[in-house]
Formats: structure tokens, C-alpha cells, sequence
């Protein structure tokens, strides 16, 4: 079984993912039936132990079948209730995310540079990104969202993650030596969440194409005096917030030279509205919607795409590029 090396155990939200048991009845299990007894992290954060995250999660496997929870937790207390294992990669994600923001929210960013740099060593781009950074960034969100830290964590995890996300960017950009189609990259006024726009971008250089990314809260007018002035090949949105998603459309509409493309947590709900504006809408993972742009792209360009698109999957960013950065297994 995984250690949870340095931090005294495992967060709620880690436990939760581990075990699929939700946080809020990991909390009245523990309110009701004194299990389990995480301990505390010096912030006040529960910190489960490794013997419980295990027995947690046979206890999980047991409901299942039917079992009450509280006859469960008797059953472990009287030693008929052995603790199932975890298995070292599906330990090591949670966890890494759990350490790295435990460090940050104590603004020891050397610490958390170490933690970074160690997943680094073995992980590719693309893997950095799926395993690390993005769920340190949502666990920053649940943190904010259940008020357990203040907005000088926050902003300090964010600092650091979206740094070593631009590394990487500025790391794949640097051999990506004879790129394809130019993207212009970016998110409209209004919206200052940036990771998107950073990630779409690695995800279409690893594909050999070139994104500029222009980062978050910008006018519709600038979107459009950068497409006039720069003639990338197609224009890729991020939308985080859906406020004044409507009038956004209609402005973005008036861009007709390159296909425009929105993608972002909020478009899940706008397909329609998109479309009605004749802007392109992204759904689905992040290598399934860069291959859906890449082969969209070219076929508004209608040119023959140099990388086939098979069944929209993560298969058509499939170029020598993109293996190398995703260690082969795109
Ligand atoms: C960092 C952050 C901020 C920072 C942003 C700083 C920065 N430089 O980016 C700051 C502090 C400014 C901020 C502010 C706010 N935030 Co905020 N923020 C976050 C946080 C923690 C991380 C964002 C992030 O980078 N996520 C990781 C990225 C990669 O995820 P993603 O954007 O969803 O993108 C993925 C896909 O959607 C896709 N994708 C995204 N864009 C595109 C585009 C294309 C073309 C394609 C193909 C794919 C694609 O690719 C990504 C990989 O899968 C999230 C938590 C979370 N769960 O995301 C909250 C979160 C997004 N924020 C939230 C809120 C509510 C706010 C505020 C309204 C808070 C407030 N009351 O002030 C403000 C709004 C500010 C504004 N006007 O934009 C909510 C949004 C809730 C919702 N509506 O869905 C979240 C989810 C927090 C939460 N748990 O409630 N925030």
C-alpha cells in the first residue's frame, strides 16, 4: 500500500476517491458510528491513515452486497473486517495532489517544487497534466468551495500550478520544431480562469500544431484584430462561466474567417446556442476535443488533414510528436 509520505495521511477528498464513499458520509460515519477517527492535519484537515483509507474500502466493497454500515465497522472493531489494499498506481494520484497543496497552503513552495519535479521525472506532459495538475486545480476549487482555505492558499496553489503548466508548454513548444496549423488560444472578457487556454494548447502542440495562447479576459475585439493581424488557421475559446454567454456568441460571430471553436466546463450546456451562432463546440476529454478541432480545422480549411481523424478519439493525435510526449500511449 501507498505511504502517505510526509502529510500524516490522506485527505477526505482523496479517501473519497479511493473509496467512492462521498465526503459527506465519510463525515457522518464518523459523527455517528466513531469511524473512521482521521486524524488532523496542523491546518484542522482530517488526515486519514492508510490502515483506514484500506478498511474503508472494503467496507465500501461489503455495502455493496448489502451489508449495514454499522455491522460493518462492529465487524472491524471485533477483527472480522480485514483491510483491503490499494494498489500503488491508483494511490499515487490523489495522494500527489493532496501533498502538493498541503505543502502550498503553507506556502512551501520548495517542498511543493520537489513533489512536482519528482512526478515530472516520470511522467509525460500529457500525463502531468490528466494525473497532476489538473486535479490539484479541482482540488483547489473544493477546498475554496468547503471553506477550507483562505484566498492567499488559493492563490498561491494556483501561482505554482499554472507556472508548471506554462513550463511545460514552454518545454513541448521548444521541439516542436516544424509545427502545422496556428491556433489562436484564449478566453473572452469576463472570464479570468486561465488553465484551459494553457491546456488546449499543450494538447495542440503535443499534436505538432502551434497554439498562441493569449490568456484569459479578453475583448471580442481583440480576438478579432489578432485573427486579422496574425491568420492563424483557427480561433479555440475557453469558457469556464456561462455569464453573458449569449451576447459573447453573438460578438463572436462576427469572426467568419477561421472556424471558432468553445470549449470549457460551461459549453456542455450551450452546444445549441454555439451552434446557432456558428461557433464549433468541444465536448468530451481534452485529447478527444483537440482531435475533433484538429480535424474540424482542416476540414473547413478542406485540405487534406495530415493526421486522419479515426472516430473523433484520441487516436487521430497520434503523430511521432505526441507519442513521445505522452510515453507511447496515446
Ligand atoms: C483557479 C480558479 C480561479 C482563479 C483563476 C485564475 C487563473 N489564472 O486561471 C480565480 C481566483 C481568478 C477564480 C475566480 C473565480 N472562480 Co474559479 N476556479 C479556479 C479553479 C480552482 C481552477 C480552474 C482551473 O484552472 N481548472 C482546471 C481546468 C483545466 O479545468 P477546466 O477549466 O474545466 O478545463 C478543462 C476542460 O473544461 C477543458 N477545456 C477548458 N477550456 C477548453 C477550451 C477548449 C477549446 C477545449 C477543447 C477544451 C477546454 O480542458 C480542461 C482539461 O480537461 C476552479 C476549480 C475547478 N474545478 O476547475 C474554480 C472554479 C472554476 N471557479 C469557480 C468560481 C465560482 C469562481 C468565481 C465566480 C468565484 C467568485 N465568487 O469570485 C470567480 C469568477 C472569476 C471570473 N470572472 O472568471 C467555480 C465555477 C463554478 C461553475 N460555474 O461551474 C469553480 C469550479 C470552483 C468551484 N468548485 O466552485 N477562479
Amino acid at each position: 500500500m501507498a505511504e502517505a509520505h510526509g502529510t500524516g495521511g490522506y485527505s477526505i477528498a482523496a479517501v473519497s476517491k479511493l473509496t467512492g464513499i462521498s465526503c459527506h458520509a465519510l463525515r457522518v460515519w464518523e459523527r455517528r458510528y466513531g469511524f473512521p477517527a482521521p486524524e488532523r492535519s496542523p491546518s484542522g484537515h482530517r488526515r486519514y491513515p492508510t490502515e483506514q483509507v484500506g478498511v474503508l474500502r472494503e467496507i465500501a466493497a461489503q455495502t455493496q452486497a448489502g451489508h449495514l454500515i454499522g455491522d460493518l465497522i462492529d465487524g472491524y472493531r471485533a477483527g472480522s473486517l480485514t483491510a483491503s489494499s490499494l494498489q500503488g498506481g491508483e494511490a499515487v494520484e490523489p495522494l500527489a495532489a493532496t501533498v502538493l497543496l498541503d505543502l502550498l497552503s503553507v506556502g512551501d513552495l520548495v517542498g511543493a517544487q520537489a513533489v512536482l519535479d519528482r512526478f515530472l521525472a516520470r511522467l509525460a506532459p500529457f500525463e502531468m497534466i490528466e494525473r497532476i495538475i489538473e486535479p490539484a486545480l479541482v482540488e483547489v476549487g473544493e477546498r475554496w468551495f468547503r471553506r477550507e482555505s483562505s484566498i492567499y492558499q488559493d492563490r498561491c496553489a494556483v501561482g505554482c500550478v499554472l507556472g508548471q503548466l506554462n513550463r511545460l508548454l514552454d518545454q513541448v513548444r521548444r521541439v516542436n520544431l516544424n509545427p502545422g496549423r496556428r491556433v489562436l488560444v484564449g478566453a473572452v472578457q469576463g472570464e479570468l480562469h486561465e488553465g484551459g487556454v494553457l491546456m488546449v494548447s499543450l494538447a495542440l502542440e503535443l499534436a505538432g500544431w502551434r497554439a498562441i495562447p493569449i490568456g484569459a479576459d479578453v475583448p471580442i475585439l481583440d480576438f478579432q484584430n489578432a485573427v486579422e493581424a496574425w491568420k492563424p488557421d483557427a480561433l479555440a475559446l475557453s469558457f469556464v462561466l456561462s455569464r453573458n454567454i449569449n451576447k459573447r456568441f453573438a460578438e463572436l460571430a462576427s469572426i467568419t474567417s477561421v472556424p471558432v471553436f468553445v470549449g470549457g466546463r460551461s459549453i456542455v450546456n450551450h452546444q445549441r446556442l454555439a451552434r446557432r451562432f456558428c461557433l464549433i463546440p468541444l465536448t468530451g476529454s481534452l485529447a478527444a476535443a483537440s482531435a475533433e478541432l484538429i480535424a474540424e480545422t482542416e476540414r473547413w480549411h478542406g485540405r487534406r488533414s495530415r493526421v486522419r481523424s479515426q472516430n473523433n478519439g484520441a487516436d487521430s493525435l497520434a503523430s511521432p510528436l505526441w507519442n513521445r510526449m505522452v510515453g507511447g500511449n496515446a
